[in-house]
């Protein structure tokens, strides 16, 4: 490691004095203008981590749902997983260390981790759609990025735009020595396109027509994939995509996170009565779904509605096969109580609670022969065991009739779901494979129970590192007495819940409450907010 060549080279790179940044729950995001010296930085990090695990490391430059003036970089591990948690602390200290303190913290990481510098060391780099007048934009930073990985020696190749997923997904390919699909956008596209047409097919053959899905894309990333993806399967499906980016702003009241916060339909989107329409966020790994009726009110179908619908037609397939495998599908604790009571209680599916942030609901849903995720806000996806995927896989040779229909309609949704993150565009396609073969409408769908009331709000304090939480953020530790203040109000209202915590993204509070009415909601979050302070 030829520590005087980094140091030179970090100086074009310099860090701002005294410019602290936490890699958070999604890896460092702030204005782009402070970003330089981080992706320089996490360019070096990566080589060490590559070097140390022998594989291909992914290095993501988006700030997802952000404002356009952010931008943010992730660290994705081997399997095409987030960053491991030690590893997250090395990337805090590395983007924390002044300029003379350089040398030091790298080699600090190289003895902790005995990464072996002998070793080769091979990058793969993707970067969203973020263009910023005179400021540093995706492509600038991903160069800066380049650097950091040149600068020790690592090769690299850069897949220039892509989704998040989807440089989730290469790495995972890299990895798998072809096990798991192409390295490729060609590869990506046709593994699941083709998955997606053989589904299909079935539903053609009941004479049912092309079908059709209007989606906004946050004028992101997602708008270029999807275009790039929709001829591979527009036999099966045809999609009108809104906010492509040619007139509005990234994530300007548009987007996933725009619709499920605003509960409202993204601008720009022409809905009719009953139409299905579905929203990506601005680097096209979060999905919802809504629509609206004949009185022209607003539906939204969230992450908890998403879970619902594929794990039922799951456990469906499954029965028609007669294979009991374990399945279990993983929340939040911003799960909406009705989603957990109806899975738990009409699709009897066992349902566990993480922590916020999908490498928790990831590295729980492994632990099952099939695990299905979703965060409330449309982030997740579902994960098949390789014995599970090898056992199906030869089910749907070997079995006739009914039972073999189910076991390749099975192989062919293992193949559709992108195993290595959460994916708007694999996420819609199952969803759009499991309405036509189920015939289900969107109002169907949304119908499978009613949502709880809730209310989410944020709010500033002087440190947000006071609260703390246990029982995956449901209850409150610190500062003493939160809990007790939350649990007398919870006791006023009726199918009351409400907990705190501090978000690992922006610098707030998260306060969120649910009840048996509207009013009572937005009273005890309010009531809630007031005892925070
Ligand atoms: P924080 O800011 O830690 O609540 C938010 C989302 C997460 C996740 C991350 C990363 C909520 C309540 N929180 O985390 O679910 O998506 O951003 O993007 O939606
Ligand atoms: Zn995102």
């Amino acid at each position: 490691m030829d520590l005087e060549a980094v140091c030179k080279r970090s100086l074009v790179h310099a860090k701002p004095q005294g410019l602290i940044l936490q890699y958070g729950t999604a890896g460092f995001r702030t204005d782009a203008q402070h970003l330089d010296h981080i992706m320089f930085r996490m360019g070096l990090l990566a080589v060490l981590r590559s070097k140390q695990t022998g594989s291909t490391i992914g290095v993501m430059v988006t700030a997802s749902h952000n404002p356009e003036e952010d931008n943010g970089v992730k660290l994705v591990d081997p399997l095409g997983e987030m960053l491991a948690p030690s590893w997250e602390e090395h990337a805090t200290c590395l983007a924390s260390a002044e300029e003379q303190d350089l040398p030091r913290v790298l080699a600090a990481i190289v003895e902790k981790e005995a990464v072996d510098l002998l070793q080769t060391a091979f990058v793969v780099l993707g970067r969203d759609t973020r263009v910023t007048a005179f400021r540093p934009s995706s492509e600038k930073l991903s160069q800066s990025v380049i650097d950091g990985v040149t600068v020790l020696g690592g090769q690299f190749h850069d897949y220039g735009l892509l989704t998040t997923p989807q440089l989730h997904y290469m790495v995972y390919c890299r990895n798998s020595g072809g096990r798991y699909g192409l390295a490729t956008v060609e590869g990506y596209c046709q593994k699941l396109s083709k998955a997606f047409i053989e589904l299909t097919k079935q539903v053609s053959c009941s004479g049912d027509g092309t079908r059709s899905v209007k989606v906004d894309c946050a004028n992101g990333i997602g708008a270029l994939k999807l275009k790039e993806m929709a001829p591979y399967f527009s036999q099966g499906l045809s999609v009108q995509i809104f906010n492509d980016g040619t007139g509005g702003r990234l994530n300007h009241l548009c987007g996933a996170d725009f619709v499920k916060s605003q509960q409202k339909p993204p601008r720009g989107m022409e809905m009719e009565p009953g139409e299905r329409c579905c929203s990506f966020d601005g680097d096209a790994d979060r999905i919802v779904y809504y629509y609206c009726d004949a009185a022209g009110h607003f539906h939204l179908i969230d992450g908890d509605k998403i879970a619902t619908l594929i794990s039922s037609f799951l456990k469906e397939l499954l029965l028609e096969i007669g294979e009991s495998l374990n399945i279990g599908v993983v929340q939040t604790a911003y799960a909406n109580g009705s989603s957990t009571r109806y899975l738990e209680e009409v699709v009897k599916v066992p349902v566990y609670c993480t922590k916020t942030g999908v490498k928790h609901l990831h590295h729980k849903a492994q632990e099952f022969d099939i695990g299905v995720y979703f965060e409330a806000n449309g982030h997740g996806t579902a994960l098949f065991s390789e014995a599970v995927e090898v056992k199906i896989k030869r089910l749907a040779q070997e079995l006739e009739g009914e039972k073999g229909k189910a076991a390749r309609t099975l192989a062919n949704i293992i193949d559709l779901f992108n195993q290595a993150a959460g994916d708007a565009i694999s996420d819609m396609l199952v969803i759009e494979a499991i309405l036509a073969l189920k015939g289900l409408t969107v109002q169907q769908w949304d119908a499978l129970y009613v949502d709880l009331p809730n209310r989410q709000l944020k709010v500033k304090v002087v440190d947000r590192r006071v609260i703390s939480t246990t029982d995956a953020e449901r209850q409150a530790v610190t500062p003493p007495g939160l809990q007790e203040a939350i649990s007398d109000l919870m006791k006023k209202y009726k199918l009351a819940r409400a907990f705190v915590r501090p978000s690992g993204t922006e610098d707030i509070v998260r306060i969120y409450a649910e009840a048996n009415s509207q009013e009572s909601a937005d009273s005890l979050a309010c009531e809630v907010s007031l005892a925070v302070f």
